[in-house]
């Protein structure tokens, strides 16, 4: 038979017999492909359920791993502004810690494995907890809580019949951790003239190998999956679906499960037979439950978004509903998967060794100056080259120059004597061509940032917001409050011109906050608008009731620091 294939030696089809394994697997309920519930990241009831991909401990974290927390941690905020309670919000992450990858990074580094796990987990989640993503629970593949997941989800495959022993032939790829099929591969030719095959979408070293497992009967889920897919909005961006789609309609073979165990020790050993573990996507998979309370009752579930980079699209929108599909649970409402930053052209990665240290980038930047940089910069349909030295210019332009220029000019005591915002005069506004075309770019804005935020576009929603204070600036600029400061007649304009300023504020401040939620709080602080009008509701009161005031007409003026100190560029 053909090299590269999947070559399933069926034998005798050995199912796994449930008195070796112990618990029952629950029935498949009936709803597991429905959507009742809307697609694209809709919200249970009352509640919200976002997970990151959990993260290799092979090394540590560079800047591609926080751009996929901080989508997830940036649409976890937003929703919060539209009303979820922070505590009906599941918002998890974690790390991946076994199989062959690992156990191999700890031996290279001399290190027990447990306490090379330990450290490099620590070091993910301590950068989170600095770069204020805001998760509510981090999972570690190595605490019980999951090996008893994972232990229970396998146990349930086996009882559901979903699978079989057989004979895996075929190419691995050990850094991506995933077998390939004949199409997958290539052959490379390397530095040193020799050839070597590599998988064909990561590049990566592929090794051949031959060896009995237990396999999952993914092909039987083939027309399930394809109505899942088949919901509009259910991957985004649409192209990331129209990929899966394609992908299960030209082949989807059964999945290896489990590896033996003389070969992968670090990991979970398959309930009943201590000869093998099993694989480590499952056991990754399986994280989201663990975050849920575990298999079998799971609560919430399902998820309604899971974010992951394009590199594991296949894992995530073939083999995990697949699985949920074989244990009876509902599948994920939505996958938000997103494109790689990238360096000279290339994917940014451990085994490249291209990486951006998300600390230093920090140390350079503030870390909400890079996550700015991240969300702003980085496009989910897209890769996304890392900034370099325009970088530091962005920052200095829309941080410093643009959103904290408004700031200085609305506060600064020359233009502002009184420390008010002063009420909207809306006759007087009828009467300011460019400040009525500021007042009705401000009716539509937070329609238009919700819009994107919603899908995820955050870079979008970015500029949309910067392209109101922006013009915001340019109608300061026009009216020039300076000259109007120096005439008592000029009043009720500079008044005008300093109202519409802090509307503008006020709007980017709530806006930012899924952004930049240190800087955005700093600004509404400064600002004086109370908590209960950060809320995204509180933007589309405007001007509308223009006798009520959203702002505290007490605030001290005066920034004793600046909002976003402009960075020193050589
Ligand atoms: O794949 N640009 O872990 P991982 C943007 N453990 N995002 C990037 C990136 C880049 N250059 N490099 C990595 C795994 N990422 C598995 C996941 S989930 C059940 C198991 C992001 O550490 C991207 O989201 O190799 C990728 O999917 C994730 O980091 C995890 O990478």
């Amino acid at each position: 038979m053909a090299a590269g294939r999947w070559l399933l030696h069926h034998r005798v089809a050995r199912r796994l017999g449930s008195t070796a394994l112990g618990t029952r697997v629950p029935a498949r309920t009936a709803a597991s492909t429905s959507d009742e519930r809307g697609a694209g990241g809709s919200k249970g009831p009352g509640g919200f359920f976002i997970t990151t991909p959990i993260f290799y401990v092979n090394d540590r974290p560079h800047i591609g791993h926080l751009y996929s927390a901080l989508l997830a941690d940036a649409a976890c905020r937003f929703q919060q502004l539209q009303g979820v309670v922070r505590e009906h919000t599941l918002f998890c992450t974690g790390t991946d810690e076994h199989g062959l990858k690992i156990q191999r990074s700890a031996e290279a580094g001399g290190c027990e494995v447990q306490a090379f796990c330990d450290a490099v987990s620590h070091d993910f989640r301590s950068l989170f907890v600095s770069a204020d993503v805001s998760f509510t629970d981090f999972v570690r593949t190595s605490e019980q809580r999951h090996c008893a997941t994972v232990h229970r989800v396998f146990q349930a495959l086996a009882d559901g019949g979903h699978l079989y022993q057989g004979r895996y032939e075929g190419w691995y790829c050990l850094a991506d951790e995933a077998f390939l099929g004949e199409g997958q591969v290539r052959e490379e030719q390397l530095p040193s003239g020799q050839t070597a095959t590599v998988s064909a979408e990561s590049g990566r070293l592929v090794e051949w190998h031959s060896e009995d497992n237990y396999m999952f009967r993914m092909s039987a889920f083939r027309d399930e999956l394809l109505c899942w897919l088949r919901a509009e909005g259910r991957v985004r961006p649409r192209h990331f679906q129209h990929q899966l789609e394609q992908w299960v309609s030209e082949e989807l073979p059964d999945l290896s499960v489990s590896r033996p165990r003389e070969r992968v020790p670090w990991g979970v050993p398959v309930p009943g037979d201590e000869g093998h573990t099993i694989y480590v996507w499952v056991d990754a998979l399986a994280n989201y439950l663990t975050a849920a309370g575990g298999f079998p009752t799971p609560k919430p579930w399902p998820p309604d978004v899971h974010v992951l980079g394009k590199d594991i699209l296949r894992f995530h929108g073939l083999c995990w509903p697949a699985l949920l599909l074989a244990l009876g649970l509902e599948l994920p409402r939505a996958l938000l998967c997103h494109g790689h930053w990238t360096i000279g052209g290339q994917k940014m990665s451990k085994s490249l060794g291209n990486v951006v240290d998300p600390r230093q980038a920090a140390a350079q930047y503030t870390m909400g100056g890079l996550r700015y940089l991240l969300l702003r910069g980085g496009a989910p349909h897209a890769d996304s080259p890392w900034g370099g030295a325009v970088a530091g210019h962005l920052l200095n332009a829309e941080l410093a120059d643009t959103l904290g220029n408004l700031l200085n000019r609305c506060t600064a005591p020359a233009l502002n004597p009184k420390g008010c915002v002063p009420p909207l005069d809306v006759g007087l506004l009828e009467s300011s061509p460019c400040g009525l075309q500021l007042a009705k770019h401000l009716a539509t804005l937070p329609d238009t940032i919700a819009h994107h935020y919603a899908d995820f576009n955050f870079h979008h929603g970015i500029e949309a917001t910067m392209g109101a204070v922006r013009q915001a600036n340019a109608f300061v600029q026009e009216e020039q409050p300076w000259v109007l400061a120096k005439d008592p007649a000029s009043t009720p304009r500079l008044e005008l011109v300093l109202r519409l300023s802090f509307e503008v504020l006020r709007v980017a401040g709530v806006a930012l906050l899924p952004v930049v939620p240190e800087l955005s709080t700093r600004l509404l602080d400064c600002l004086g608008v109370p908590p209960a009008l950060r809320t995204w509701s509180s933007l589309s009161l405007g001007f509308t009731k223009p006798d009520q005031e959203y702002l505290s007409t007490s605030f001290t003026l005066g920034l004793r620091h600046k909002l976003f100190p402009k960075l020193k560029l050589q």
